[in-house]
């Protein structure tokens, strides 16, 4: 297991809807990888997810559980200003499903320690895979990928991984994304930090779909999403 130091607290940021199924067994896996804070944000789920967290009683997980606001972006700033809040140096955002092994965590951390303010678990470099995905699923996501590299210029091969570890300057700038609600948050954080002329470097990772629950992306997200991405690239 890696020992934190405490001048350089980790803090991973786990956005949760309807998770109850994945979530408890993640956390297992993060404990038995890394010492670090973990911060579920869960947007009041039907199942009960948060209350499942909290009945853990584990010491360095943090729940809190929003009735009052809704969406992935949301959540994540909502997260990312809790762990800035308890002094964190690297903050790691993650899904709840599995989809992010946590196996790579510490080489993307030491990519962070080495200076990079944004690492990301990549699927689309060399040594990056996705196992199970549908075609469509692929489709969508091979697409995004390519929008956000012609209209927005960014030299990123995987923009919408939402596995990320940023430092601390970083996440002041994403937390500047406070209209990008929804999975756009992932763009708008890239298109801050690559603004900023910030560090950024990506890490090869095997994304695998989900086994348990049901995946958030709708319609009405994807469509939101290619608004968003549209409004950046008129108003750049
Ligand atoms: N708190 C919160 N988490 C969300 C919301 N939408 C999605 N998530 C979480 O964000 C992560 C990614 O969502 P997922 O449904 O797996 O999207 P996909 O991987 O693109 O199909 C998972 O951990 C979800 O539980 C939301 O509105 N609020
Ligand atoms: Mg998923």
């Amino acid at each position: 297991m890696e020992n934190v130091q405490k001048s350089q607290i980790v803090s991973i940021v786990i956005p949760t809807y309807n998770e109850k199924d994945n979530i408890i067994n993640l956390i297992k896996r993060i404990n038995s990888e890394l010492n670090g804070n973990i911060i579920i944000v869960d947007d009041n789920s039907e199942d009960k997810t948060g209350e499942a967290v909290k009945s853990l009683g584990l010491e360095n997980v943090k729940v809190f559980i929003r009735t009052d606001e809704k969406g992935l972006g949301s959540a994540l700033r909502y997260g990312i200003s809790k762990a800035l809040e308890i002094g964190s140096s690297f903050i790691v955002t993650m899904d709840a499903d599995f989809s992010h092994d946590p196996i790579y965590l510490k080489s993307m951390l030491d990519k962070a320690r080495q200076g990079y303010d944004l690492v990301i678990g990549s699927r689309y470099i060399k040594g990056g895979r996705i196992e199970n995905w549908s075609y469509k699923r692929k489709m969508i996501s091979w697409g995004a990928n390519l929008l956000v590299r012609l209209l927005l210029r960014s030299s990123l091969k995987d923009n919408t991984s939402n596995f990320r570890v940023y430092s601390r300057g970083a996440s002041l700038q994403v937390l500047q994304c406070n209209t990008a609600n929804g999975y756009e948050f992932q763009i708008c954080a890239i298109y801050k930090i690559l603004k900023s002329k910030m560090r950024v470097c990506e890490v090869p990772i095997t994304f695998r779909d989900r086994e348990k629950g049901q995946s958030k992306l709708s319609y009405s997200q994807i469509l939101n999403w290619f608004a968003y991405v549209l409004k950046l690239y008129f108003s750049s």
